[in-house]
C-alpha cells in the first residue's frame, strides 16, 4: 500500500493544529503508520529540502523548519500521495481552496503549516530520512469498511 511523509511544521504545532490535521487524514480513511514530535537541526532540514537549495527562500525555509518541534508522520492508503496533497492544498495558501488545510489555516507561503511528499519516490526517500528506526507494522481493522 502507498505511503507518504507528512510533517506539521513548527507553526502548525505552535498553533495547536496537530489534532485537527491528524483528524482530517484519519477521517478520510488513511492509516497512521508513523508519528513523532521532533526538533530537527539545520543539517537535517537542509537534507530534507535539498532539492530547493538554490532557491532564494532556502535559508528562510530552513530557519522556519528548525524554529520549533514538528510533527512527523507516515500515512498509508490508496493514492495517499496525490490525495494527501489535495487535502493539504496548494503551496501558496492564497491559491489553496477553502476546505484544504492550507486554505483553512494559513495565509503566507512561508508559514503554510504542513508538508506532504510530492511523489511516491520522494515519499520513500523522506520516510527513510525521517524514520530511520522504521515505522509501525499494523493493519487497521477498518480496512474492509474503507476499501471494497
Ligand atoms: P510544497 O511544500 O507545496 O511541496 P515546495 O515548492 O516543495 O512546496 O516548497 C517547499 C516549501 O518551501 C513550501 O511548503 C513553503 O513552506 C516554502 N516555500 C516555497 N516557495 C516559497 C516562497 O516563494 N517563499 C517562501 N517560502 C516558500
Ligand atoms: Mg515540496
Amino acid at each position: 500500500m502507498e505511503q507518504t511523509f507528512v510533517m506539521i511544521k513548527p507553526d502548525g504545532v505552535q498553533r495547536g493544529l496537530v489534532g485537527e490535521i491528524i483528524g482530517r487524514f484519519e477521517k478520510k480513511g488513511f492509516t497512521l503508520k508513523g508519528l513523532k514530535l521532533i526538533t530537527v537541526d539545520r543539517h537535517f532540514a537542509e537534507q530534507h529540502y535539498a532539492d530547493l537549495s538554490a532557491k532564494p527562500f532556502f535559508n528562510g525555509l530552513v530557519e522556519y523548519i528548525i524554529s520549533g518541534p514538528v510533527a512527523a508522520m507516515v500515512w498509508e492508503g490508496k493514492n495517499v500521495v496525490t490525495t494527501g496533497r489535495k487535502i493539504i492544498g496548494a503551496t501558496n495558501p492564497a491559491d489553496s481552496a477553502p476546505g484544504t488545510i492550507r486554505g483553512d489555516y494559513a495565509i503566507d507561503i512561508g508559514r503554510n503549516v504542513i508538508h506532504g511528499s510530492d511523489s511516491v519516490e520522494s515519499g520513500k526517500k523522506e520516510i527513510a530520512l525521517w524514520f530511520p528506526e522504521g515505522i509501525a507494522e499494523w493493519r487497521s481493522s477498518l480496512h474492509s469498511w474503507i476499501y471494497e
